[in-house]
Protein backbone atom coordinates (compact mmCIF):
# COMPACT_ATOMS: atom_id res chain seq x y z
CA UNK A 1 0.00 0.00 0.00
CA UNK A 2 1.38 3.50 -1.13
CA UNK A 3 -0.52 5.57 1.15
CA UNK A 4 1.46 7.09 3.95
CA UNK A 5 1.73 5.11 7.56
CA UNK A 6 -0.95 5.10 9.63
CA UNK A 7 -3.51 6.18 7.12
CA UNK A 8 -6.51 4.22 6.94
CA UNK A 9 -8.19 5.47 2.90
CA UNK A 10 -11.46 4.50 3.04
CA UNK A 11 -12.79 5.99 -0.07
CA UNK A 12 -13.27 4.00 -3.11
CA UNK A 13 -10.23 3.69 -4.61
CA UNK A 14 -8.10 0.32 -5.28
CA UNK A 15 -5.25 -0.82 -3.60
CA UNK A 16 -1.75 1.04 -4.59
CA UNK A 17 -3.38 4.27 -4.86
CA UNK A 18 -3.77 7.17 -2.98
CA UNK A 19 -5.64 10.73 -3.53
CA UNK A 20 -5.02 13.33 -0.77
CA UNK A 21 -8.12 14.67 -1.02
CA UNK A 22 -10.23 11.58 0.28
CA UNK A 23 -7.96 11.46 3.22
CA UNK A 24 -9.04 15.00 4.41
CA UNK A 25 -12.72 15.23 2.76
CA UNK A 26 -14.45 11.65 2.60
CA UNK A 27 -12.43 9.92 5.23
CA UNK A 28 -14.55 12.23 8.25
CA UNK A 29 -17.47 10.94 6.32
CA UNK A 30 -16.89 7.57 6.35
CA UNK A 31 -15.59 7.71 10.38
CA UNK A 32 -18.76 9.66 11.17
CA UNK A 33 -17.96 13.01 10.97
CA UNK A 34 -20.56 14.47 8.07
CA UNK A 35 -22.65 16.47 10.27
CA UNK A 36 -19.20 17.88 11.81
CA UNK A 37 -18.74 21.13 11.29
CA UNK A 38 -15.29 21.58 9.05
CA UNK A 39 -15.46 25.04 7.88
CA UNK A 40 -16.06 28.46 9.55
CA UNK A 41 -16.19 31.15 7.51
CA UNK A 42 -17.62 35.02 7.06
CA UNK A 43 -20.90 33.91 5.05
CA UNK A 44 -21.35 30.95 7.25
CA UNK A 45 -20.50 26.76 8.39
CA UNK A 46 -19.98 24.10 6.68
CA UNK A 47 -19.76 20.40 7.51
CA UNK A 48 -17.39 17.82 6.07
CA UNK A 49 -20.74 16.28 4.49
CA UNK A 50 -21.16 19.43 3.08
CA UNK A 51 -17.79 20.49 2.29
CA UNK A 52 -17.31 16.68 0.45
CA UNK A 53 -20.15 16.88 -1.68
CA UNK A 54 -18.81 20.68 -2.97
CA UNK A 55 -15.21 19.24 -3.81
CA UNK A 56 -16.77 16.60 -5.59
CA UNK A 57 -19.02 18.90 -7.57
CA UNK A 58 -16.11 21.38 -8.59
CA UNK A 59 -14.00 18.41 -9.44
CA UNK A 60 -17.06 17.40 -12.03
CA UNK A 61 -17.26 20.63 -12.99
CA UNK A 62 -13.74 20.96 -13.88
CA UNK A 63 -13.84 17.90 -15.96
CA UNK A 64 -17.41 19.01 -17.63
CA UNK A 65 -15.03 22.14 -18.72
CA UNK A 66 -12.34 19.86 -20.29
CA UNK A 67 -9.91 20.53 -17.68
CA UNK A 68 -7.39 17.10 -17.96
CA UNK A 69 -5.24 15.30 -14.87
CA UNK A 70 -2.20 16.85 -14.66
CA UNK A 71 -3.24 20.40 -15.77
CA UNK A 72 -2.76 22.98 -13.77
CA UNK A 73 -5.43 25.61 -12.16
CA UNK A 74 -4.36 28.91 -10.64
CA UNK A 75 -6.10 29.74 -7.44
CA UNK A 76 -6.13 33.56 -6.32
CA UNK A 77 -8.30 33.16 -3.94
CA UNK A 78 -9.24 35.08 -0.11
CA UNK A 79 -10.06 32.39 2.53
CA UNK A 80 -13.58 30.96 2.50
CA UNK A 81 -15.04 27.76 1.91
CA UNK A 82 -14.29 28.13 -1.81
CA UNK A 83 -10.53 27.59 -1.11
CA UNK A 84 -10.87 24.21 0.37
CA UNK A 85 -13.59 23.64 -2.48
CA UNK A 86 -11.30 24.38 -5.51
CA UNK A 87 -8.28 22.96 -3.56
CA UNK A 88 -9.47 19.77 -2.61
CA UNK A 89 -12.00 19.82 -5.63
CA UNK A 90 -9.15 20.14 -8.58
CA UNK A 91 -7.08 17.45 -6.32
CA UNK A 92 -9.91 14.72 -5.99
CA UNK A 93 -9.54 14.85 -10.39
CA UNK A 94 -5.50 14.70 -10.35
CA UNK A 95 -5.84 18.44 -11.65
CA UNK A 96 -3.25 20.51 -9.64
CA UNK A 97 -3.72 23.68 -7.95
CA UNK A 98 -1.63 26.12 -7.70
CA UNK A 99 -2.06 28.66 -4.99
CA UNK A 100 -0.74 31.92 -5.18
CA UNK A 101 -0.50 35.30 -2.85
CA UNK A 102 -3.57 37.30 -3.18
CA UNK A 103 -1.67 40.54 -2.73
CA UNK A 104 0.48 40.25 -5.72
CA UNK A 105 0.96 42.48 -8.84
CA UNK A 106 -0.58 41.94 -12.29
CA UNK A 107 3.06 41.64 -13.50
CA UNK A 108 3.87 38.69 -10.64
CA UNK A 109 0.15 37.10 -11.68
CA UNK A 110 1.50 37.33 -15.72
CA UNK A 111 4.90 35.47 -14.53
CA UNK A 112 2.59 32.59 -12.88
CA UNK A 113 0.14 32.12 -15.78
CA UNK A 114 3.09 31.71 -17.97
CA UNK A 115 5.25 29.55 -15.73
CA UNK A 116 1.91 27.48 -14.47
CA UNK A 117 0.51 27.25 -18.39
CA UNK A 118 -2.92 27.43 -16.32
CA UNK A 119 -5.87 26.53 -18.21
CA UNK A 120 -8.20 27.77 -15.47
CA UNK A 121 -7.69 30.30 -13.58
CA UNK A 122 -9.94 30.64 -10.34
CA UNK A 123 -10.40 33.93 -8.90
CA UNK A 124 -11.97 36.18 -5.62
CA UNK A 125 -14.21 38.57 -7.38
CA UNK A 126 -12.07 41.50 -5.69
CA UNK A 127 -8.41 40.24 -7.18
CA UNK A 128 -10.24 40.16 -10.54
CA UNK A 129 -9.08 43.71 -11.60
CA UNK A 130 -5.38 42.64 -11.08
CA UNK A 131 -5.86 40.10 -13.60
CA UNK A 132 -7.78 42.12 -15.73
CA UNK A 133 -4.58 43.64 -17.62
CA UNK A 134 -2.99 40.67 -18.16
CA UNK A 135 -5.25 38.07 -19.05
CA UNK A 136 -5.74 38.57 -23.07
CA UNK A 137 -2.24 37.42 -23.73
CA UNK A 138 -2.43 34.11 -21.69
CA UNK A 139 -5.86 33.14 -24.05
CA UNK A 140 -5.35 30.16 -26.69
CA UNK A 141 -5.99 32.37 -29.61
CA UNK A 142 -2.93 34.18 -28.43
CA UNK A 143 -0.76 31.25 -28.46
CA UNK A 144 -1.50 30.73 -24.25
CA UNK A 145 -2.91 28.06 -22.34
CA UNK A 146 -5.47 29.85 -20.07
CA UNK A 147 -9.09 28.86 -20.83
CA UNK A 148 -11.24 29.37 -18.45
CA UNK A 149 -11.90 31.67 -15.99
CA UNK A 150 -14.14 31.15 -12.57
CA UNK A 151 -14.80 33.89 -10.51
CA UNK A 152 -15.49 33.62 -6.42
CA UNK A 153 -18.27 35.66 -5.82
CA UNK A 154 -20.40 37.74 -7.56
CA UNK A 155 -19.11 38.14 -11.22
CA UNK A 156 -20.89 39.83 -14.54
CA UNK A 157 -23.14 38.83 -16.40
CA UNK A 158 -21.94 35.89 -18.41
CA UNK A 159 -18.85 34.87 -16.47
CA UNK A 160 -18.35 31.77 -14.76
CA UNK A 161 -18.75 31.64 -11.22
CA UNK A 162 -18.16 28.94 -8.66
CA UNK A 163 -21.72 29.30 -7.35
CA UNK A 164 -23.02 28.49 -10.91
CA UNK A 165 -20.45 25.23 -11.40
CA UNK A 166 -21.24 23.63 -7.94
CA UNK A 167 -24.85 24.33 -9.10
CA UNK A 168 -25.07 22.15 -12.24
CA UNK A 169 -22.76 19.64 -11.33
CA UNK A 170 -23.25 16.21 -9.27
CA UNK A 171 -22.47 15.48 -5.30
CA UNK A 172 -21.04 12.13 -6.43
CA UNK A 173 -17.43 11.67 -8.03
CA UNK A 174 -14.93 8.87 -9.25
CA UNK A 175 -11.68 10.19 -7.68
CA UNK A 176 -8.78 10.04 -10.18
CA UNK A 177 -6.74 7.18 -9.90
CA UNK A 178 -3.46 8.87 -8.24
CA UNK A 179 -0.62 7.53 -6.21
CA UNK A 180 1.14 8.89 -2.92
CA UNK A 181 4.02 10.04 -4.96
CA UNK A 182 1.80 11.64 -7.64
CA UNK A 183 2.45 15.60 -8.30
CA UNK A 184 -0.43 17.15 -6.08
CA UNK A 185 -0.54 20.75 -6.06
CA UNK A 186 2.31 23.77 -6.19
CA UNK A 187 2.96 26.42 -4.24
CA UNK A 188 5.39 29.44 -4.93
CA UNK A 189 8.63 30.88 -3.42
CA UNK A 190 10.41 33.49 -3.32
CA UNK A 191 13.46 32.29 -1.30
CA UNK A 192 17.20 32.71 -2.49
CA UNK A 193 17.08 35.62 -5.63
CA UNK A 194 13.41 36.69 -5.10
CA UNK A 195 12.37 35.15 -8.47
CA UNK A 196 9.30 33.05 -8.04
CA UNK A 197 9.66 29.41 -8.05
CA UNK A 198 7.20 26.65 -7.96
CA UNK A 199 7.55 24.16 -5.34
CA UNK A 200 6.15 20.79 -6.82
CA UNK A 201 4.41 18.81 -4.11
CA UNK A 202 3.51 15.29 -4.55
CA UNK A 203 0.08 14.02 -2.54
CA UNK A 204 1.71 12.27 0.51
CA UNK A 205 3.09 15.58 1.89
CA UNK A 206 -0.44 16.92 2.96
CA UNK A 207 -0.73 14.39 5.68
CA UNK A 208 2.76 13.91 6.67
CA UNK A 209 2.84 17.66 7.84
CA UNK A 210 -0.31 16.61 10.06
CA UNK A 211 1.21 13.33 11.12
CA UNK A 212 4.86 14.65 11.86
CA UNK A 213 3.56 17.76 13.54
CA UNK A 214 0.49 18.72 14.23
CA UNK A 215 -0.50 15.19 15.90
CA UNK A 216 2.55 14.94 18.32
CA UNK A 217 3.80 18.76 18.95
CA UNK A 218 0.68 20.39 18.73
CA UNK A 219 -1.63 17.03 20.19
CA UNK A 220 -4.15 18.42 17.47
CA UNK A 221 -7.82 16.57 17.69
CA UNK A 222 -11.13 17.09 16.20
CA UNK A 223 -12.53 18.94 19.21
CA UNK A 224 -10.02 21.57 18.25
CA UNK A 225 -11.01 24.82 16.63
CA UNK A 226 -8.26 26.28 14.30
CA UNK A 227 -6.92 29.47 12.93
CA UNK A 228 -4.72 30.87 10.79
CA UNK A 229 -3.84 34.26 10.29
CA UNK A 230 -1.69 33.35 7.61
CA UNK A 231 -3.51 33.16 4.55
CA UNK A 232 -4.52 29.48 3.45
CA UNK A 233 -2.33 29.66 -0.11
CA UNK A 234 0.75 30.44 2.26
CA UNK A 235 2.11 26.44 3.01
CA UNK A 236 1.98 27.87 6.33
CA UNK A 237 -1.77 28.47 6.23
CA UNK A 238 -2.54 25.47 4.32
CA UNK A 239 -1.09 23.48 7.00
CA UNK A 240 -2.67 25.38 9.78
CA UNK A 241 -6.29 25.84 8.45
CA UNK A 242 -6.94 23.17 6.22
CA UNK A 243 -4.47 20.28 6.22
CA UNK A 244 -4.67 20.18 10.17
CA UNK A 245 -8.01 20.11 10.54
CA UNK A 246 -9.68 18.12 8.27
CA UNK A 247 -7.10 15.65 9.19
CA UNK A 248 -7.97 14.83 12.39
CA UNK A 249 -11.85 15.96 11.37
CA UNK A 250 -12.00 19.67 13.43
CA UNK A 251 -13.17 22.67 12.57
CA UNK A 252 -11.43 25.60 10.78
CA UNK A 253 -12.03 29.43 10.86
CA UNK A 254 -11.84 31.04 7.67
CA UNK A 255 -11.13 35.10 7.41
CA UNK A 256 -11.01 36.69 3.60
CA UNK A 257 -9.96 40.32 5.28
CA UNK A 258 -6.44 41.28 6.41
CA UNK A 259 -5.56 40.05 9.30
CA UNK A 260 -5.39 43.01 11.42
CA UNK A 261 -5.01 43.04 15.29
CA UNK A 262 -8.76 43.76 15.46
CA UNK A 263 -9.69 41.28 12.82
CA UNK A 264 -7.98 38.99 14.51
CA UNK A 265 -9.15 39.33 17.94
CA UNK A 266 -12.61 39.34 16.55
CA UNK A 267 -12.27 35.74 15.37
CA UNK A 268 -10.74 34.62 19.14
CA UNK A 269 -13.50 35.86 20.68
CA UNK A 270 -16.57 34.89 18.52
CA UNK A 271 -15.56 31.58 17.46
CA UNK A 272 -12.93 30.86 20.60
CA UNK A 273 -10.42 28.91 19.00
CA UNK A 274 -8.34 26.46 20.48
CA UNK A 275 -5.13 27.12 18.38
CA UNK A 276 -3.75 29.73 16.73
CA UNK A 277 -1.52 30.79 14.33
CA UNK A 278 0.56 34.05 13.57
CA UNK A 279 3.90 35.68 12.74
CA UNK A 280 5.44 37.59 15.08
CA UNK A 281 4.59 41.13 13.58
CA UNK A 282 0.79 40.60 14.05
CA UNK A 283 2.04 39.22 17.45
CA UNK A 284 3.91 42.81 18.22
CA UNK A 285 0.53 44.47 16.72
CA UNK A 286 -1.74 42.38 18.87
CA UNK A 287 -0.30 42.96 22.29
CA UNK A 288 0.11 46.78 21.30
CA UNK A 289 -3.38 48.03 20.00
CA UNK A 290 -6.18 49.09 21.72
CA UNK A 291 -8.40 46.32 21.41
CA UNK A 292 -7.04 43.84 23.73
CA UNK A 293 -9.51 41.57 25.00
CA UNK A 294 -9.25 40.34 28.74
CA UNK A 295 -7.76 35.89 28.52
CA UNK A 296 -10.98 34.81 30.03
CA UNK A 297 -12.70 35.74 26.40
CA UNK A 298 -10.25 33.74 24.63
CA UNK A 299 -10.05 29.76 24.42
CA UNK A 300 -6.75 28.92 23.65
CA UNK A 301 -4.51 26.32 23.71
CA UNK A 302 -1.24 26.90 21.97
CA UNK A 303 -0.39 29.62 19.98
CA UNK A 304 2.10 28.97 16.92
CA UNK A 305 4.62 31.41 15.45
CA UNK A 306 6.51 30.71 11.99
CA UNK A 307 8.01 32.82 8.88
CA UNK A 308 10.37 35.01 10.75
CA UNK A 309 12.29 34.48 14.09
CA UNK A 310 10.39 35.16 17.15
CA UNK A 311 11.98 37.62 19.81
CA UNK A 312 12.29 36.27 22.89
CA UNK A 313 10.85 39.57 24.82
CA UNK A 314 7.74 39.21 22.42
CA UNK A 315 6.71 35.86 23.43
CA UNK A 316 7.20 36.72 27.57
CA UNK A 317 5.03 39.47 26.65
CA UNK A 318 2.18 37.54 24.56
CA UNK A 319 2.18 34.74 28.06
CA UNK A 320 2.25 37.51 30.62
CA UNK A 321 -0.83 39.14 28.95
CA UNK A 322 -2.62 35.75 27.78
CA UNK A 323 -1.52 33.06 29.33
CA UNK A 324 -0.48 30.72 26.83
CA UNK A 325 3.24 30.36 25.26
CA UNK A 326 3.72 30.89 21.69
CA UNK A 327 5.67 27.81 20.06
CA UNK A 328 8.17 29.42 17.59
CA UNK A 329 9.01 26.82 14.69
CA UNK A 330 10.81 27.35 10.82
CA UNK A 331 9.02 25.53 7.97
CA UNK A 332 9.44 26.27 4.25
CA UNK A 333 6.77 26.45 1.23
CA UNK A 334 9.74 23.35 0.14
CA UNK A 335 9.42 21.24 3.61
CA UNK A 336 5.84 22.14 3.70
CA UNK A 337 5.65 22.89 7.11
CA UNK A 338 7.04 23.16 10.44
CA UNK A 339 9.83 20.50 10.84
CA UNK A 340 11.92 22.53 13.49
CA UNK A 341 9.97 23.37 16.87
CA UNK A 342 9.47 24.89 19.96
CA UNK A 343 6.85 22.14 21.64
CA UNK A 344 4.70 22.20 25.17
CA UNK A 345 7.28 21.52 28.06
CA UNK A 346 10.31 22.46 25.74
CA UNK A 347 10.66 26.14 25.31
CA UNK A 348 13.73 27.83 24.43
CA UNK A 349 12.65 31.27 24.36
CA UNK A 350 14.53 33.12 21.33
CA UNK A 351 15.42 29.68 19.28
CA UNK A 352 13.38 27.70 16.90
CA UNK A 353 13.83 24.72 18.99
CA UNK A 354 14.68 20.65 18.23
CA UNK A 355 14.10 19.14 15.05
CA UNK A 356 10.59 17.88 14.71
CA UNK A 357 10.47 13.33 14.82
CA UNK A 358 10.53 12.37 11.34
CA UNK A 359 12.86 15.14 10.10
CA UNK A 360 16.64 15.60 10.16
CA UNK A 361 18.89 18.87 10.46
CA UNK A 362 22.18 19.37 9.73
CA UNK A 363 24.52 22.61 9.84
CA UNK A 364 26.77 22.69 7.09
CA UNK A 365 30.25 25.16 6.71
CA UNK A 366 31.48 26.50 3.90
CA UNK A 367 33.68 23.49 3.08
CA UNK A 368 30.53 21.47 2.98
CA UNK A 369 31.36 19.49 6.35
CA UNK A 370 29.34 19.65 9.28
CA UNK A 371 29.90 22.21 11.79
CA UNK A 372 30.74 21.35 15.36
CA UNK A 373 28.03 22.60 17.92
CA UNK A 374 28.05 26.20 18.84
CA UNK A 375 29.47 27.15 15.47
CA UNK A 376 27.41 28.55 13.01
CA UNK A 377 26.61 26.56 9.85
CA UNK A 378 24.18 26.80 7.45
CA UNK A 379 20.83 24.62 7.68
CA UNK A 380 19.94 21.76 5.59
CA UNK A 381 16.68 19.50 6.34
CA UNK A 382 15.53 16.14 5.11
CA UNK A 383 11.78 14.82 5.87
CA UNK A 384 8.89 13.00 3.95
CA UNK A 385 7.28 16.50 2.78
CA UNK A 386 9.76 18.21 0.94
CA UNK A 387 8.47 18.92 -2.61
CA UNK A 388 10.54 17.19 -5.06
CA UNK A 389 11.46 20.54 -7.63
CA UNK A 390 10.98 23.71 -8.53
CA UNK A 391 9.30 23.82 -11.42
CA UNK A 392 11.30 23.81 -14.97
CA UNK A 393 13.90 25.60 -13.02
CA UNK A 394 16.56 22.79 -13.28
CA UNK A 395 19.69 25.18 -12.04
CA UNK A 396 17.93 26.50 -9.01
CA UNK A 397 16.28 22.77 -8.85
CA UNK A 398 19.47 21.37 -8.51
CA UNK A 399 21.32 24.13 -6.05
CA UNK A 400 18.48 23.41 -3.33
CA UNK A 401 17.57 19.65 -3.59
CA UNK A 402 20.34 17.22 -2.35
CA UNK A 403 19.27 14.21 -2.67
CA UNK A 404 17.31 13.73 0.33
CA UNK A 405 18.48 17.13 1.82
CA UNK A 406 17.07 20.60 1.06
CA UNK A 407 18.85 23.67 1.69
CA UNK A 408 17.00 26.26 3.48
CA UNK A 409 18.65 29.35 2.76
CA UNK A 410 19.06 29.91 7.09
CA UNK A 411 21.91 30.03 8.60
CA UNK A 412 21.76 28.44 12.33
CA UNK A 413 23.98 27.39 15.19
CA UNK A 414 22.99 24.73 17.97
CA UNK A 415 23.07 25.68 21.99
CA UNK A 416 24.98 23.35 23.92
CA UNK A 417 21.19 22.09 24.82
CA UNK A 418 20.38 21.53 21.39
CA UNK A 419 17.94 24.20 20.74
CA UNK A 420 18.61 25.84 17.11
CA UNK A 421 19.05 29.31 16.93
CA UNK A 422 18.41 31.08 13.76
CA UNK A 423 21.31 33.77 12.83
CA UNK A 424 19.77 35.14 9.93
CA UNK A 425 19.35 34.33 5.79
CA UNK A 426 22.62 32.76 3.84
CA UNK A 427 21.25 35.33 0.77
CA UNK A 428 20.48 38.55 0.70
CA UNK A 429 16.66 37.76 1.03
CA UNK A 430 14.56 38.99 4.55
CA UNK A 431 11.81 37.91 5.86
CA UNK A 432 8.99 40.66 6.81
CA UNK A 433 5.87 39.75 8.50
CA UNK A 434 7.03 36.46 7.73
CA UNK A 435 6.56 37.07 4.17
CA UNK A 436 9.94 37.20 1.90
CA UNK A 437 11.32 40.54 0.06
CA UNK A 438 14.02 40.55 -2.30
CA UNK A 439 16.24 44.08 -1.36
CA UNK A 440 16.85 43.45 -5.58
CA UNK A 441 13.22 43.94 -6.81
CA UNK A 442 12.35 47.19 -3.58
CA UNK A 443 15.59 48.69 -5.20
CA UNK A 444 14.44 47.94 -8.90
CA UNK A 445 10.92 50.05 -7.77
CA UNK A 446 13.22 52.65 -6.01
CA UNK A 447 15.63 53.65 -9.00
CA UNK A 448 12.15 53.51 -11.45
CA UNK A 449 11.78 56.85 -9.95
CA UNK A 450 12.84 59.59 -11.63
CA UNK A 451 14.53 61.89 -8.68
CA UNK A 452 16.56 58.46 -7.18
CA UNK A 453 20.28 57.53 -9.11
CA UNK A 454 21.14 54.34 -6.80
CA UNK A 455 19.19 52.65 -4.15
CA UNK A 456 20.15 49.54 -1.81
CA UNK A 457 17.82 47.45 0.20
CA UNK A 458 18.65 46.22 3.63
CA UNK A 459 17.45 44.13 6.87
CA UNK A 460 16.73 46.35 9.66
CA UNK A 461 15.28 45.59 12.94
CA UNK A 462 12.67 47.45 14.53
CA UNK A 463 11.85 48.54 18.23
CA UNK A 464 10.46 44.59 18.16
CA UNK A 465 13.63 42.86 17.25
CA UNK A 466 11.37 42.00 13.87
CA UNK A 467 12.91 42.87 10.17
CA UNK A 468 11.62 45.33 7.89
CA UNK A 469 13.28 47.13 4.81
CA UNK A 470 15.40 49.94 4.77
CA UNK A 471 16.56 52.12 1.91
CA UNK A 472 19.91 54.16 1.42
CA UNK A 473 19.28 56.14 -1.47
CA UNK A 474 21.44 58.48 -3.66
CA UNK A 475 19.67 61.35 -5.61
CA UNK A 476 20.05 62.73 -8.54
CA UNK A 477 21.55 66.05 -9.17
CA UNK A 478 20.08 69.30 -7.68
CA UNK A 479 17.21 66.86 -5.84
CA UNK A 480 17.57 67.12 -1.90
CA UNK A 481 16.36 64.35 0.37
CA UNK A 482 13.22 65.48 2.45
CA UNK A 483 10.38 63.82 4.50
CA UNK A 484 8.06 64.61 1.62
CA UNK A 485 10.09 62.86 -1.30
CA UNK A 486 10.68 60.17 1.33
CA UNK A 487 6.55 59.56 1.44
CA UNK A 488 6.37 60.17 -2.66
CA UNK A 489 9.07 57.10 -2.60
CA UNK A 490 7.30 54.88 -0.70
CA UNK A 491 4.01 55.33 -2.51
CA UNK A 492 5.65 54.75 -6.23
CA UNK A 493 7.41 51.39 -4.47
CA UNK A 494 3.63 50.27 -3.25
CA UNK A 495 2.21 51.31 -6.92
CA UNK A 496 4.79 49.26 -8.48
CA UNK A 497 5.69 45.80 -6.68
CA UNK A 498 2.91 43.67 -3.80
CA UNK A 499 2.54 46.79 -1.30
CA UNK A 500 4.22 45.02 1.97
CA UNK A 501 7.78 45.38 0.76
CA UNK A 502 7.63 49.26 0.92
CA UNK A 503 10.89 50.15 2.81
CA UNK A 504 9.87 51.29 6.77
CA UNK A 505 12.77 53.50 6.66
CA UNK A 506 14.42 56.23 4.31
CA UNK A 507 18.46 57.51 4.33
CA UNK A 508 19.35 60.03 1.37
CA UNK A 509 23.23 59.39 1.32
CA UNK A 510 25.95 61.14 -0.89
CA UNK A 511 27.35 57.24 -1.97
CA UNK A 512 27.02 53.72 -1.46
CA UNK A 513 29.38 51.70 -0.49
CA UNK A 514 30.87 49.52 -2.95
CA UNK A 515 33.66 46.60 -4.21
CA UNK A 516 36.23 47.94 -6.36
CA UNK A 517 34.30 46.03 -9.02
CA UNK A 518 31.28 48.25 -8.21
CA UNK A 519 29.35 45.90 -6.45
CA UNK A 520 27.27 46.92 -3.45
CA UNK A 521 28.22 46.27 -0.12
CA UNK A 522 25.09 45.72 2.14
CA UNK A 523 26.66 44.16 4.60
CA UNK A 524 28.57 47.83 5.59
CA UNK A 525 24.99 49.45 5.44
CA UNK A 526 23.36 46.26 7.33
CA UNK A 527 25.88 47.77 10.68
CA UNK A 528 25.08 51.05 10.36
CA UNK A 529 22.73 52.16 13.14
CA UNK A 530 19.24 53.86 13.11
C1 LIG B 1 12.19 31.82 7.43
C2 LIG B 1 11.97 31.45 9.90
C3 LIG B 1 13.28 32.02 11.71
C4 LIG B 1 13.44 31.04 7.10
C5 LIG B 1 6.70 28.63 6.52
C6 LIG B 1 5.91 27.66 8.55
O1 LIG B 1 7.85 30.71 6.35
C7 LIG B 1 7.49 29.69 5.79
O2 LIG B 1 7.83 29.45 4.47
P1 LIG B 1 8.55 30.41 3.42
O3 LIG B 1 8.87 29.59 2.24
O4 LIG B 1 9.88 30.90 4.13
C8 LIG B 1 10.85 30.00 4.64
C9 LIG B 1 11.94 30.81 5.34
O5 LIG B 1 11.33 31.68 6.32
N1 LIG B 1 11.50 31.30 8.65
C10 LIG B 1 10.35 30.64 8.70
N2 LIG B 1 10.03 30.35 9.98
C11 LIG B 1 11.02 30.86 10.76
N3 LIG B 1 13.09 32.02 10.38
N4 LIG B 1 12.41 31.47 12.60
C12 LIG B 1 11.27 30.88 12.17
N5 LIG B 1 10.41 30.35 13.05
O6 LIG B 1 14.31 31.92 6.44
C13 LIG B 1 12.90 29.98 6.14
O7 LIG B 1 13.90 29.43 5.32
O8 LIG B 1 7.73 31.65 3.22
C14 LIG B 1 6.61 28.64 7.87
C15 LIG B 1 5.26 26.66 7.89
C16 LIG B 1 5.33 26.62 6.53
C17 LIG B 1 6.06 27.62 5.85
N6 LIG B 1 6.10 27.57 4.50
Amino acid sequence: MNAPSGIATTASLPAGYYNAALDLLDRNVAEGRGDKVAVIDDAGRYTYGDLTARANRFANALSDLGIRRGERVLLALHDSVDFPTAFLGAIKAGIVPVCVNTLLTPKDFDFMLEDTGATALVVSQAILGQFTPILDRHRPADGGMLQHVVVSGAADEGALTVEALLASAPAQHQPALTVADDICFWLYSSGSTGTPKGAVHIHSSLMRTAELYARPILGITEDDVTFSAAKLFFAYGLGNNLTFPFAVGATAVLMAERPTPAACFRRLTEHRPTIFFGVPTLYGAMLSGPDMPSPDDLALRHCVSAGEALPADLARRWKERFGVDILDGIGSTEMLHIFISNRPGDIAPGTSGRPVPGYEAKLVGEDGQPVARGEMGELFVAGPSACIMYWRKREKSLDTFHGRWTRTGDKYLETEAGHLAYCGRADDMMKVSGQYVSPFEVEGALVSHQSVLEAAVVAHEDADGLIKPRAFIVLREGIAGSEDLARALKDHVKAQIAPYKYPRWFDFVDELPKTATGKIQRFKLRRLDK
